[in-house]
């Protein structure tokens, strides 16, 4: 893994309907981030947070089914420039969130520095729809199709190219709610989904092993998008689309773990921490947790 980090914080509220979720970066800095890393040995540059403009009533229209396209769209193309730039510095960039539409400059700004990138979605939805398919009209459950190159043009364009990334390079971990639109692209596409079921059966152990093994011998770099959903409600409960029987702390810290040892990763996200919706910032001091176990605080 590189010394030197880049933290981004993206106070992202437009992808969902329920607002605090912009206080997810100062949340997850309070917590002690930076201490934490620094802690640990990495020379950090805490970049500050990319620009939110706010909807006015004109650009709240669904456009398409996409409420805030306009605004979801710009903040990203803002993020995905400043990811590619950290990158070219030789930079492990860190993105905080805000909701999961951020997922959409992170992967754009990342994917142009590989031949062939791949992503752990660790959430407990799979973030596959599109205006065609989404219940919501919420950007923040496209950002992965969207990275497949399927979704309005404003967003699969960022940076100018699409698609991100191959289906054959994603592995979802953690999924328990899949709209049907989802389910079909995920059959139609051979997208790899460790399920609770599976984690259930094999335990996270062995998930974490296949699907370490699986990216390592076909990509060539590794993203980590985390939302904090994928951890059951009960050690997460400051997020705004809560799902019963989620990972618990235990599988969560073993994955961090797991990947920090395999060394796999060459950037990281972390989304979804609401702190209106916490408890006394329960879930960002878990993220800065899990955060100290991908950047190797069981092995320094
Ligand atoms: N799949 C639903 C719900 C959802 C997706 N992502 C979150 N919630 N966090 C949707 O609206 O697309
Ligand atoms: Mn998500
Ligand atoms: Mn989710």
């Amino acid at each position: 893994m590189q010394n030197n980090m880049s933290i981004i914080g993206v106070p992202m509220d437009l992808g969902q309907n329920r607002r605090g979720v912009d206080m997810g970066p100062s949340a997850i800095r309070y917590a002690g981030v930076v201490e934490r890393l620094e802690n640990l040995a990495y020379h950090i540059a805490d970049l500050g947070d990319v620009p939110v403009s706010r909807p006015d009533s004109k650009d709240n229209v669904q456009e398409g089914n996409l409420r805030n396209l306009k605004q979801v769209a710009d903040s990203n193309q803002q993020l995905a420039k400043m990811v590619t730039q950290e990158i070219h510095k030789n930079r492990f960039p860190l993105v905080l969130g805000g909701d999961h539409s951020i997922a959409i400059g992170s992967m754009a700004g990342i994917a142009k520095h590989y031949d062939n990138p791949g992503v752990i979605w660790y959430d407990a939805h799979g973030d596959l729809n599109s205006g065609d398919t989404s219940p919501s009209g919420n950007i923040h459950g496209m950002p992965l199709a969207v990275s497949l190159g399927i979704g309005h043009e404003k967003l699969t364009n960022i940076l100018d190219y699409t698609p991100k990334v191959k289906a054959e390079n994603i592995v979802i971990i953690g999924a328990r709610s899949l709209d049907p639109g989802e389910k079909e692209l995920i059959r139609e596409q051979g997208i790899t989904v460790y399920s609770m079921h599976e984690i259930d059966r094999l335990g996270m152990s062995q998930v974490m092993a296949k699907a370490i093994d699986y990216l390592k011998q076909r990509t060539d770099g590794v993203h980590l998008s985390l939302d904090l959903d994928g951890l059951d409600p009960d050690e997460a409960p400051g997020v705004g689309t809560p799902v019963i029987g989620g990972l618990s702390y235990r599988e969560s810290h073993l994955a961090m773990e797991m990947l920090s040892e395999a060394d796999i990763l060459t950037s990281a996200e972390f989304v979804e921490v609401n702190p209106i919706l916490d408890d006394q910032n329960k879930t960002a001091t878990l993220a800065v947790g899990l955060i100290g176990s991908l950047f190797g605080e069981k092995l320094k």
